[in-house]
């Protein structure tokens, strides 16, 4: 293992970047390069709700307390592959929001270094649901959430290429909440 370098960050992911789901080739492709390490299993050490929204697409949700404390995986990114993950995630679309997290390994860590590489990193981060909708996503679900990402969850994903596409994300995401809310009147339409 080289040495620790700075200008790298530490992603907490807890969806289909995880080894195994939909995304993960955005990491295997990093890890080639070096852009991006797998340091372990951790939880969150907070409890937030993870919750799924359309086309079982999963979701953290920023309100600390709900839900659970969350499975996930770490990887060391560098700038490049931080990068790349943010365009997959929609960040300047408002898809997700990159922000911290407070972490805690739950297995041993895969890598002994990983003190250094924390005291080096810039932070710990994750991608969050925007706030824009959080909330929202969050009582349409029925304020239940689930601690881990599990097969069972994503079985009925549907990748970006595979989706409407007259229709945007957010869209999407506000069809869900909307028709999946007992409060509120009927779906919004999207016909043309
Ligand atoms: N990808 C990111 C955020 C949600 C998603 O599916 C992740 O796995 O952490």
């Amino acid at each position: 293992m080289g040495p620790v370098q700075k200008n790298r960050t530490l992603i907490f992911t807890y969806g289909t970047l995880k080894r195994g789901f939909p995304n993960h080739g955005l990491i295997e492709d990093l890890m080639l390069t070096g852009d991006a390490i797998f340091l372990g299993v951790y939880r969150t050490v907070e409890r937030f709700p993870l919750v799924c929204g359309p086309f079982h697409v999963p979701f953290l949700i920023n309100l600390l307390g709900h839900g659970d404390r969350v499975w996930g995986e770490l990887y060391d990114v560098t700038a490049k592959g931080l990068e790349r993950m943010d365009e997959l995630e929609g960040t300047s679309l408002g898809h997700y929001e990159r922000l911290p997290i407070e972490i805690f390994p739950a297995e041993e860590p895969a890598d002994h270094g990983i003190e250094k590489r924390i005291a080096a990193a810039v932070g710990v981060e994750a991608y969050y649901a925007h706030r824009s909708y959080g909330e929202e996503l969050w009582r349409s679900n029925g304020e239940k959430g689930f601690c881990r990402y599990s097969e069972k969850e994503a079985s009925g994903y549907v990748r970006r290429t595979e989706r409407p596409q007259n229709i945007s994300f957010l869209q999407q995401i506000q069809l869900f909440c909307s028709s999946s809310s007992s409060s509120t009147s009927s779906p919004v339409a999207v016909t043309d």
